[in-house]
């Protein structure tokens, strides 16, 4: 089945998995969404989530590249938990998707005059996650000196001259150690601390083979949809067969919100089919079929509806 990742360009977390698709060498649908609320094309199959990523896999709704990652896994393709470090690259993952993420914000967007990132932009992201600008360019040099650490302890991993991360293979932990500096280095105000980081040793080489199999690598191929298609092939069949269990205090079937730590965005609601270390899993009705959202279980926090 053809994934639909629904993003828009310069999100650091779709460039993610972008890649991703790249090293599974995978056709995949593009739903193009707002950066800024609201994205109805992408709430119509989640209910609420509108961060940025989504990849839908028929009228299943991976949402969060934690929970989207493994969902890739089970296509055909390389393997994105590629041995020796495997489920590994998961811990990696979410070292650099957690405090280097905001690290990085911090290096790319600190140095940028308020102006440059539009008032839509800073409106949304101030309303739904606290961003303060001011506090943010008083940060962004501290939080430069912690994104370098990660170039850094980069370096030292590529230093016995393996191409990625676990060896020969890229996985999950590289995607997401990329979309952090691949961010900062789209952003020209802060151009100082992309090129410092790409100075350490090993460091540039490394990024070249994961730029590689983005968008013009020729592995995986990207089609433009609308959202009314991508409905569309939600509604085309029932959702896949669930796995997994509903542990306590939770019941099976119950209605359940899911809303994500550290943000005010909306909780997204449904029968609660999968609540475990695995994963979470929602039954959501729509006008003409069922869908089913999925959501890591980290990070989320679900509470009855
Ligand atoms: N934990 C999430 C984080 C995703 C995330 O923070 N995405 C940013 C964009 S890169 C976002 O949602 N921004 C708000 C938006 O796009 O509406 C994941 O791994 O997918």
């Amino acid at each position: 089945m053809t994934p639909i990742l629904f993003h828009y360009e310069a999100s650091p977390f779709a460039e993610l998995v972008r890649i991703a698709l790249g090293i599974k060498g995978l056709e995949w649908g593009s739903v193009i969404v707002p950066r800024v609320l609201p994205k109805p094309d992408q709430t119509a199959l989640t209910g609420a989530y509108a961060r940025t990523p989504m990849v839908q896999l028929g009228a299943d709704i991976y949402c969060d590249t934690g929970a989207i990652l493994p969902a890739l896994e089970a296509l055909p393709g390389p393997s994105l938990y590629p041995l020796p470090l495997g489920s590994l690259h998961r811990l990696v993952a979410n070292w650099a998707g957690g405090p280097q993420f905001m690290a990085h914000v911090g290096a790319a967007l600190g140095p940028m005059p308020p102006g440059a990132m539009g008032e839509d932009f800073i409106r949304d992201r101030q309303a739904r996650f606290g961003l303060d600008m001011a506090a943010l360019g008083r940060a962004a040099p501290h939080l430069a000196g912690q994104a370098e650490v990660a170039a850094s302890w980069l370096s030292d991993t590529l230093a016995d001259g393996r191409a990625f991360i676990g060896g020969d293979a890229p996985g999950a932990g590289d995607c997401a150690l990329y979309a952090n500096l691949w961010f900062v280095k789209g952003v020209p105000f802060a151009a100082r601390s992309a090129d410092a980081m790409l100075a350490f040793a090993g460091v540039g080489d490394w990024f070249g083979r994961m730029a590689a199999f983005g968008a013009a690598s020729g592995r995986g191929t990207r089609r433009e949809m609308s959202g009314p298609d991508a409905l569309a092939a939600a509604l085309a069949q029932p959702p896949r067969a669930i796995s997994g269990t509903v542990a306590g205090p939770f019941v099976a079937g119950m209605t359940a919100a899911v809303r994500q730590e550290g943000t005010h965005d909306e909780a997204t609601t449904g029968a609660l089919l999968r609540c475990d270390a695995g994963g979470i899993i929602l039954a959501r009705e729509i006008p003409g079929g069922t869908v089913h959202v999925h959501f890591p279980r980290l990070g989320q926090v679900v509470t009855p509806a």
